[in-house]
């Protein structure tokens, strides 16, 4: 069968890491059935074949008017698909979308008529905001995470940085590698606007976002990069549960330590 993927390996190339990282997820139990969600801004690697291609959908809404977004074509998994089929099989359980120029709109474009994911309202406004304020951000993964998940469980975990500093505190690599930490979006609806905007704000300041007993949303310039994101927290998240399991509540590194690490890493206080 001929695909979008047939002799483009820029685009190839794209695709194929999203199905390597919907591997990875599955591999780790944080993708189950249909569980998480990725989309890829592809825009970038569209010639005049692809601008010319029919839709193979009718023209459905967003939901939201998002103007960074005209012209934008976008790789997206889709609705009620497995990640770990997606792993093997990428244009059969994702599909390549083009934004209408009403910028309200889009079109299912390649290879099959997969529905993008149910957190596409999220997900577009998320990209809309990242070019927006020129960010060379392309890649947003949500995932459901099980440790870092169950601490937003415990009310504290919720309060401004308090997981952020702990996740830091288990190993210095996460402050190295996530230097802005995580932020919190206290509950919201699934595949809402309302969350959707919450992520935008958060990711303001942060480099992952946390939605409350729910999943991790990241952003990254592709998916394996916002993937790592979201490991080196976790990896954080299963010390700290290692420790509370042998019995004690783990110290963390000290202050002088993060100190000490931020300053020679160059990070952010
Ligand atoms: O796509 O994870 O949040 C399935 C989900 C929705
Ligand atoms: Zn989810």
């Amino acid at each position: 069968m001929k695909s979008i993927l047939d002799n483009r390996p820029g685009l190839a190339q794209e695709v194929n890491r999203v199905a390597e990282v919907a591997g990875y997820l599955w591999q780790k139990g944080w993708a189950e059935r249909n569980g998480g969600n990725i989309t890829v801004n592809v825009t970038g690697f569209v010639d005049d074949a692809i601008r010319r291609m029919p839709p193979i959908s009718e023209a459905r809404a967003i939901g939201a008017t998002l103007p960074h977004l005209k012209g934008c074509y976008f790789y997206c998994k889709g609705t009620n698909k497995r990640m770990r089929d997606l792993a093997r099989r990428p244009m059969e359980n994702g599909s390549v979308i083009r934004i209408l120029d009403d910028c309200a709109g889009y079109v299912i474009i390649a290879d099959n008529p997969v529905a993008p994911t149910s957190e596409l309202p999220s997900h577009l406004g998320v990209h809309n905001y990242l070019i927006g304020s020129g960010s060379p951000f392309k890649a947003a993964v949500h995932t459901h995470p099980i440790e870092l998940i169950a601490m937003t469980h415990s009310p504290k975990f919720l309060e401004k940085d308090v997981a952020t500093r702990v996740l830091w505190s288990m190993i210095p690599e996460t402050k190295a590698f996530c230097p802005r930490g995580l932020g919190i979006i206290p509950y919201e609806l699934p595949g809402s606007v309302q969350l959707g905007n919450a992520t935008i704000r958060e990711l303001e300041e942060y480099d992952v976002v946390m939605w409350e007993k729910h999943g991790v949303f990241a952003v990254d310039c592709d998916a394996m990069q916002a993937f790592d994101q979201i490991d080196v927290l976790n990896k954080s998240a299963l010390i700290y549960i290692a420790a509370k399991s042998m019995g004690f509540e783990p110290d963390g590194m000290s202050d002088e330590q993060m100190q000490e690490m931020t300053a020679a890493f160059n990070l952010p206080k």
